[in-house]
Order: C-alpha cells, then structure tokens, then sequence
C-alpha cells in the first residue's frame, strides 16, 4: 500500500490491519529518495554510543523499557508508561535474557554433519557441538545452499520459518532470511499462522475480512454502552502483556477500566482463568472444544422463543433461511449434553443477552482445534440474531484479546520496516499451510486440499533455515515431528539461546539480543501510540552477531549484497523508516522531531488517540448503509450460510456454522485417555521466549511446567499439590509440577505451550520423556480441516498418574552447551 492509496481509502480505520503488519509490507511505500537520506545523513548528529551508566529507553513485544546500566551492565529494568495497577514481570529480566547461561555463544557445528558422516541426520538433538570460526561457519553454510539448489532447486530450500522473533522493523530475523533467499532465487515458504489459522480463513467467507487481525470497536464506547460483556476461550490479563509491535499497555488499563465498572463480566472457558479472577467474572466452564454447541443452543433458544432479530437476519444477513432447518432442533438440552453445561443456564444466557446488549470477545483457543472453523462463524451468527454487529458495545470482536485491540488508534504515522521481498519480487516459489510442516518433510510430493484449491507439497525438503522461531516447541506433536526432522540434509538456525530447536539443527549462529544491536519499533498495533528508539544498550555478547550481518554476509558469497543491503548502514536504515513516517506527519501537519533529536532524545514519541479512534465502532459503516458499504463477502452481506464453502464440498467444513466432533474429546464414545488437555499462553513467557529467565522460579513446581488438574480428579488418581506427575498418550509424554485447583473443570488439564523440550534421552522406553513438560509431545498434529489446515492443538486427550519412579533428572534444556572438541 503507498501513500496515495492510503489516502484514497474510503474508509481510513479500515487501514490499520494487523495482518499487513505481519506481512512486515510498509504501510507507506519505501522512500525510494536517496537524496532525502543523504540529506539527512549530512546533518546526522545521533550517537551511536553506548550508554555506560545511566538509563536508557527501549522496547520489547513485553514493552517499552526503562533499563538502568552500570558500568556497561544492565543492572535494572522496568516497565515505562505503565497506565494502570497491573505490572507486567517481563519487562523485569532483560538482564536475564543478555547475560543467561543458555546462550550461543560462537558458531557451532553438529560434529557427524561436519564429518558428513551418511544418515547423520539421525543424531540431530545427540551429537557433539564444534566450534567454528564465523567465515568458517558462513562458508559452510553458504556451501550447502549451493549444492541444495544445484542438486534439487530452490524449492528444496525451506525458508518459511515461522516465529515470533523480537521487536524492531529492522532486525526482523525471518524478514532478512527471506528478503535473502528471495535474491538467490527463492524458497519454500508458509501460509497462514498458528495463530488464528482457522478463522483468518473463514471469516472472510463470512464477514469479508480476517476479523482476527482487525480493529475492534473501541474500549471507551465497550466501557459506556454494553451491559454484559462475554469473555468467550480469552485470557486478556495474560495475552495483552504482548504487542506485535510492542505492548503499549492500554490493553490492561482498559480491562481494569471494565473490572470497576458495573458491567456484567461473563467467562465462558474450561480454565477460571486469570482473567476470569482479575474480574472476579461468572465463570461458565464448559468442556473444551465444544463451544459450538453452547452457541447453538443459546441461538435455538432465541428462534424458539421468537425473540431473534428478524430484521438484521433479513437486512444484513444471507442464508439463514438454510440454517434454519439445522438449527430447529439444537435445544438448550441438547447442547448442554455436549458441552456439560445446564440447559437451564444457557436458555437464561439466551435471554440475558437479549435484553442486555452484550459484546462478545472472544480469543484464538477454541479456534485452534479440530473443526476450529466453526466456533467464530458460529458467533458471527449468534450475534447476527441478537442483531447487535455495527452496534456500540454490541456485536463481537475477535481481537481484544490480541495487539491491544480496541485501544483507540492515534494519528501516527507508521514507521517503515525491512522489506522480504526485493525488486523483481521473486518470494517463495512454494508454499503450504504452515502447520503442515511435519506432513510436508515426511509426505513430499503430497497434494492436499486447502481452501478451495490444491496445495502440492515440494519434491524434496533438503535444507531447513529457521530464525526467529522455535519450530521443536511451537509445531504440534514434537515426536512426529522429530521424525521429520531427522530428513533434510541440512538445518541451520539462528538463536540467541540453545533453545530446543537450536539443539537439533546442524549449523547455528550466535544471534545478539535486540539489546546488543540498534533498531526502531512503535507500539500498540493498532492504536500505534508510540514511535520508540530501540538503542543498543550492551556490547554484543561473545561472538553474537546479529541476524542482518548473517545474512549481508551469506549475501556476499553469492554476489547478491548490494541488493540486500543496498550499502545502507544499521542507522541508515532506522533512519530511513523513522523518516517514513516524518514525511507522512509533515504532509498532515503532526509533529515529529527530525530523526537525531528523536534518537538522541532517549524518549518514546507519544501520539494521542484521535476522537475518530475513540468513536470507531466495527462494522457501523455496513449497518448504516449495506448497499454503499458492503461487507467484502460474495453477498456483501454476513454470510450465515456460505455459497463458496458449499460449491467446495468438503466432508468436514459444512456451508454453515456446524457443531461437529473433534477427533478427541470428552464426549466421545471410546475416549483414548481421561482427560482433555489445553495448552494456552501463559502470563509469564511469549511462547517459549522468557523460559530462561529467572520468572521461571515463580511459576515451576518441582522443577517442571506446572500443571493444573481439578481437585477430585487429583483426589482420585492419588495426586497431591507439587507432586510431579507423567502425562502421556499415544504420542508422547511429558514430567510436569501438580497444581490442584477447584479453577479447572473436571477432566480437564491444562500445561501451557511454550515450554522448552527437554527429552531424557538414553536407550530405554523413557528416552522420548520430557523432563520439562512441554505440551506438544502430547498434542495433535491434524488439520482443522481441508479448508484452513490450520493447528488443532487444542483437541488433545491425555492421561496423567503420580510419577512413581525416584527422583527424576532436573530439565537440563537451560544449561549451557560448550564445545567439547
Ligand atoms: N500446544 C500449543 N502449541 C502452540 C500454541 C498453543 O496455543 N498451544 N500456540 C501457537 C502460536 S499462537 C504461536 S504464535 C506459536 C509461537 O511459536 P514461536 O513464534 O516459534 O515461539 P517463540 O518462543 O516466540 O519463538 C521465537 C524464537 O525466536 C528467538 N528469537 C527472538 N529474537 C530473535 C532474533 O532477533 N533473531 C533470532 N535469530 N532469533 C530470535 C527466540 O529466542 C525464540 O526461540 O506457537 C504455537 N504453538
Ligand atoms: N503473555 C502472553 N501473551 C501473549 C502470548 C504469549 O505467549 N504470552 N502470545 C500471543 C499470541 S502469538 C497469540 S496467538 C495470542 C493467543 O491468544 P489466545 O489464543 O486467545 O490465548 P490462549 O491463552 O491460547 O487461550 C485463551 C483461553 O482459551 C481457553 N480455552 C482453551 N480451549 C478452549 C475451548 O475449547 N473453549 C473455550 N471457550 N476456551 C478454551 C484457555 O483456557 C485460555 O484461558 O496471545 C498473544 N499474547
Ligand atoms: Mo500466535
């Protein structure tokens, strides 16, 4: 999108998507001025000095920091601009993070791989670690490009290397690496996110956009006019912690904002949840994955009793008339069977949200399951009935959980960032939802259905780049994967840490942390409220370089460094995005200060929100004119039941929003295991990110993940509080700490994801056992469906016992790795 397009716009709060900040394409279009730039740089006085002692201002996805430095160390760090009570403990350990043990500290080599011995591959994750030289290692590296694309094409590269890597629009680690495998001819990349994979599919077909990447109406219009406001499968008091940019913190102050105020606080989740308890909310604890069906018997209530909204059905809405039919006989009863929730209370929900205009919020879980398509269409069309989408303080938002959603949007400017693609764009070749990683190494050649068209898998994966991700944590069912994993010839990552993935690859670079390197971010995501300075604080650490030089680097090996580097400096580059947004806010008369005053200044710029930000309202556009402001779908209109979905015909993603059984679950005739497990996000890690701080101390129990299991379940299988417990089921198993807890249903267990992998190992039938619980040993690897192939880590049956053996070995997953040759 350029300026001139941006201006065109019809709607301008339509502009601010998440989904293009993903994509990392500048909302502006590049300053291709050079002279603008020399110009600058003639009268650049900014210091690239590092700060010995005193305090230096910079930013995290966890926010913008106050780090206080002594003698070239960082001995402090806090939260800056926090706005309410709520203090968010991330923003304490960056000195944890610079000075951890688990650093990389050189560039190392996988000992059989450097011997080329044949079938290597298998001792990934069990090998020895050499050091190398960083030329050496380049080489290397650069090397086994070569022989890839000259043995098996391009395609054979995969570079989509998925992860939430760190804050700053230049050292966007997976942006570099495919900015330079786009200059060598291209790679295999990914589709969609783990995210919001299911509905950033479906709701376009429904409500003409992703809806998940999306502002939502605004918190101060949420705070004045709904009565009930329903958190429906969201934690918002953990998740709000993180920005995609950086978490500009108002997230948190508006949910205190809804924490005071008289509005009726419903949470609909298997888990009382910490935001469930921050608001001391009414807790429905359903069983997971079937929040259709709690949705569908709330929508039978309001069509049996006659009290739907006939009239936005008719004037807003396509397709009810073939919804109808399936809907006549899904009765309060009915449901409540499926998700063991009484009858009794979801006619009430029926009526109660009825008579007080409720906004639904609803988070990414109950979306990544099986069939996780349909709890947000279902959604969509409940409050389609109760006629309230458009509506301040109405209708339903699927983003306040996330970026900081509903924070009215400033006037900012939005600064430039690092571009993947490079003039003649030549991105990835191939690529294939990103979930579907482990059936693409192990199935090559496969064709899959996806979305109404056919995905071919590539002939070969033989050389893996990961950077910024952390595959053997994210990627669901660990010991399939591992099996994939064992295949290509050759995997690199780039890592700050010997995080679970860094430890099975081949080759890995010592990447600095955002604080050893220069860069430039906003925060707030949607409501952009900052433009903050990311100096470097500290000396690169060891021989850590960052992601950029890497890259420029390899670049040089193929003669392709002028294009990725375009003889640009780090600064040169945080200058050239700073001005991107200047020349924006001079156009339209906001202040900014010239780029060295903002550097040196040491200070996050601060933009106000503007009354359209605080008056927008979702959708309002459409209510107060279909015809002028359709929605994006064919119709133009909410799509209750869907033509184009009908026309692909896939068995397990119906036309219309369908309460179908996931491949595990309570309710299943034979259940595989007892308990169903949920693997949300915690409060205290991004991920996986964090784990090797020293935050760990509060939450481990015994050493171990901590694992939340209800009361009388615990009573019965004979487990007490801080026992360690094994979880297993077919695919794997894991050690985790016992919390025992009435803030669980029944049957139910929860272990968050991000937790580092950290395997027994050995020869016995515990070798697979991981000593740290992380959840993906026990989840399942399978599509939500043909539609959006999207992760289904929320459908997962486990079994759990009191761990009887002695003592087991502590999670050696935080140690450091030196070389031993
Ligand atoms: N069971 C289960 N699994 C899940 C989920 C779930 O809910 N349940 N959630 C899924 C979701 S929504 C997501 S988004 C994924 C997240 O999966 P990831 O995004 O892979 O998780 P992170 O831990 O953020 O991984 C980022 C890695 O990049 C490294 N890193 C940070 N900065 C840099 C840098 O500048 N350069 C380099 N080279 N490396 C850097 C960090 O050290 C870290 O190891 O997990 C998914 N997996
Ligand atoms: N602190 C922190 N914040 C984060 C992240 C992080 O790792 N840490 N990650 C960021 C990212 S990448 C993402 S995608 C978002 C994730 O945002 P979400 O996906 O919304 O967050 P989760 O924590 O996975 O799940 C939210 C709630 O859903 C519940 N839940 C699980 N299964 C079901 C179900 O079947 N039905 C219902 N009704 N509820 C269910 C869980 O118990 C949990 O309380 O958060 C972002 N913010
Ligand atoms: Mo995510």
């Amino acid at each position: 999108m350029n300026e001139e397009q941006y201006k065109n716009i019809k709607n301008r709060r339509e502009f601010m998507k998440l989904g293009a900040l993903f994509a990392t394409v500048p909302f502006v279009d590049m300053l291709s001025s050079r002279s603008l730039l020399a110009k600058n740089i003639d009268k650049m006085t900014f210091s690239t000095e590092l700060i010995k002692n005193g305090e230096v201002i910079t930013a995290a996805h966890w926010g913008l920091l106050k780090i206080t430095l002594k003698d070239g160390k960082i001995i402090n760090s806090e939260e800056v601009l926090q706005r309410g009570e709520t203090k968010n403990p991330q923003t304490t350990v960056t000195g944890d993070l610079v000075y951890t043990k688990s650093r990389i500290k050189y560039p190392m080599a996988r000992k059989s791989f450097l011997e080329n011995k044949k079938g290597n591959g298998e001792l990934r994750g069990k090998d020895e670690w050499v050091r190398l030289k960083y030329d050496e290692a380049i080489k290397l590296v650069a090397d086994k490009l070569k022989e890839t694309i000259h043995n098996h094409g391009n395609e054979a590269i995969f570079a989509g290397s998925y992860g939430w890597k760190s804050s700053g629009a230049l050292h966007s680690a997976s942006t570099l690496l495919r900015r330079f495998m786009t200059l060598i001819g291209g790679f295999t990349g990914h589709t969609g996110d783990y995210s919001s994979g299911a509905s950033q599919i479906i709701m376009p077909y429904v409500m003409g956009g992703l809806e998940t990447y999306e502002q939502q109406t605004s918190w101060p219009l949420v705070l004045e006019n709904s009565k009930i406001v329903v958190i429906w499968g969201a934690d918002l008091y953990a998740t709000l912690r993180i920005g995609f940019t950086s978490s500009d913190g108002l997230g948190l102050k508006y949910l205190e904002d809804l924490k005071h105020s008289n509005i009726r606080k419903i949470v609909i989740d298997p888990v009382r949840n910490d935001t469930a308890k921050f608001l001391n909310a009414e807790w429905i604890a359903l069983r997971p994955n079937t929040d259709v069906a709690l949705m569908l018997g709330i929508m039978n209530e309001l069509y049996k009793s006659d009290i739907y909204d006939k009239e936005f059905i008719e004037t807003f809405t396509s397709g009810f008339d073939k919804f109808e039919g399936y809907l006549k006989d899904k009765s309060p009863e009915w449901a409540g069977k499926i998700c063991g929730i009484d009858s009794k209370i979801i006619k009430k929900l029926a009526h109660d949200f009825k008579d007080n205009l409720t906004c639904f919020m609803s988070g990414f879980a109950l979306q990544r399951a099986h069939h996780g398509e349909q709890p947000h269409w279902a959604l969509a069309t409940l409050t389609s009935m109760l006629g309230t989408i458009g509506k301040k303080g109405g209708g339903f938002g699927l983003s306040y959980h996330f970026g900081n959603g509903g924070v009215p949007e400033s006037n900012a400017k939005v600064i430039g960032a690092m571009r993947q693609g490079v003039e003649p764009a030549n991105n990835a070749k191939l690529k294939f939802p990103v979930a579907r990683i482990t059936d693409a190494i192990l199935n090559p050649g496969k064709t899959i259905d996806a979305n109404g068209a056919k995905v071919t898998y590539p002939k070969k994966i033989d050389f893996i780049y990961w950077t910024g991700g952390n595959p053997i944590c994210h990627q669901q069912n660990t010991n399939e994967l591992l099996k994939a994993w064992k295949k290509p010839s050759t995997i690199v990552v780039n890592e700050m840490y010997w995080t679970s993935s860094a430890r099975h690859a081949d080759v890995v670079f010592p990447i600095c942390t955002p604080y050893e390197r220069n860069d430039i971010t906003m925060s707030g995501d949607y409501s952009k409220t900052n433009i903050v300075p990311m100096r470097q604080l500290v000396e690169k650490q060891f021989e850590s370089v960052s992601d950029y030089d890497v890259f420029l680097d390899l670049s040089k090996q193929f003669n392709v460094e002028d294009k990725f580097g375009e003889g640009k400096s780090e600064m040169d580059w945080i200058n050239q995005f700073y001005n991107q947004a200047k020349t924006g806010a001079d156009k339209a008369e906001i202040e900014m200060p010239d780029f060295a005053t903002f550097w040196n200044e040491n200070k996050p710029l601060n933009f106000d929100a503007t009354s359209e930000g605080q008056d927008f309202v979702r959708h309002q556009d459409f209510i107060e004119d279909p015809i002028l402001n359709p929605l994006g779908t064919k119709s133009g209109l909410i799509e209750i039941y869907s033509e184009e979905i009908a026309k692909m015909n896939y068995d397990d993603c119906p036309p219309h929003a369908t309460w179908i059984e996931p491949k595990e679950w309570l309710g299943m005739k034979k259940p595989a295991a007892e308990f169903h497990m949920v693997s949300p996000h915690s409060k205290y890690r991004l991920h996986s990110q964090l784990s090797n701080t020293s935050l760990r101390d509060t939450y481990a129990v015994n050493e171990r993940e901590p694992i939340l299991i209800n009361t009388n379940d615990a009573k019965r299988k004979g487990i007490k509080n801080g026992d360690i417990v094994r979880v297993y089921n077919s695919r794997g198993q894991v050690l985790a700490g016992a919390v025992v807890t009435d803030d669980i249903r029944p049957n139910v267990v929860r272990l968050y994801e991000g937790n580092w992998y950290s395997p027994k190992g050995g020869k016995g039938k515990d070798a697979d056992l991981c000593l740290n619980g992380n959840a993906n040993c026990l989840t399942l690897d399978i599509s939500s469906s043909k539609l959006a192939n999207a992760t289904s880590a929320h459908t997962a049956l486990v079994n759990i016992e009191k761990y009887k053996g002695k003592k087991p070995p502590k999670p050696y997953v935080f140690d450091e790795i030196d070389s031993k040759i």
